[in-house]
């Protein structure tokens, strides 16, 4: 298999980690859809990352997709509920966690404009987001919908969110006050394959 992507996206770290977690080898195909004259759109017209290529030549995005996918395979460690509705309920985190990235995304690109252009209302929008789907993920751990010690797409998706939020410093104080999603992410980080996808220094 193949994984296109980046390796300072949340998103393509997701996958990483689902595929380490289940032990299936992969290709890592190093594209920068930021970059000039990048070639993710031959694999996502949407020109985003991460696309999977499988052995057979199919190719899957985006990343939820790409989850779902690799969950067909029935390969341990199963990372979704058997149950259907309750597969649904996992998968609604997983949106919320990937919501948390949308924000941060965008927060990083609207800094990433000259000064004068940069606008604030937008950078508050989407601190706002992130606040409120943080607040939504701790109320999760503290009633059990979301378990800090259980492996799921959705905690490996919460980790992912938080992991990009330190490494490009937005919302720092995103622990204060939620000692359910600290512990979370203790877990998770301390696992092999988190270590073996933190994004570079730079
Ligand atoms: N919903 C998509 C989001 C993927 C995404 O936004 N990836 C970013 C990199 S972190 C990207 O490729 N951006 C390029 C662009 O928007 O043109 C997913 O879950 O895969």
């Amino acid at each position: 298999m193949k994984l296109v992507g980046s390796y300072t996206s949340p998103f393509v770290r997701k996958i990483s980690v689902i595929l380490l977690e289940k032990g299936i080898t992969f290709e890592f195909v190093n594209e920068s859809p930021y970059s000039e004259n990048h070639g993710v759109t031959q694999y996502n017209p949407l020109g985003k990352v991460p696309a999977l290529v499988t052995d057979e030549g199919e190719t899957w995005f985006d990343s939820p997709i790409i989850a779902a996918y690799l969950e067909q395979l029935d390969i341990a460690p199963a990372l979704l509920p058997r149950d259907a509705r309750a597969a649904l309920k996992v998968r609604q985190l997983e949106a919320l966690a990937d919501g948390v990235m949308d924000a941060a995304l965008a927060s990083v690109r609207e800094q990433a404009r000259p000064a004068e252009q940069q606008s604030e209302a937008e950078l508050l929008r989407q601190r706002e987001k992130i606040n409120q789907s943080l607040d939504a993920l701790e109320g999760h751990v503290a009633d059990g919908s979301l378990k800090a010690d259980e492996l799921t797409i959705a905690t490996i998706a919460v980790a992912c969110a938080i992991g990009y939020l330190n490494f490009r410093r937005v919302a720092p104080g995103w622990c204060v006050d939620r000692p359910q999603l600290v512990k979370l992410v203790e877990n998770l980080f301390s696992r092999e394959s988190f270590a073996r996808t933190e994004p570079p220094a730079s």
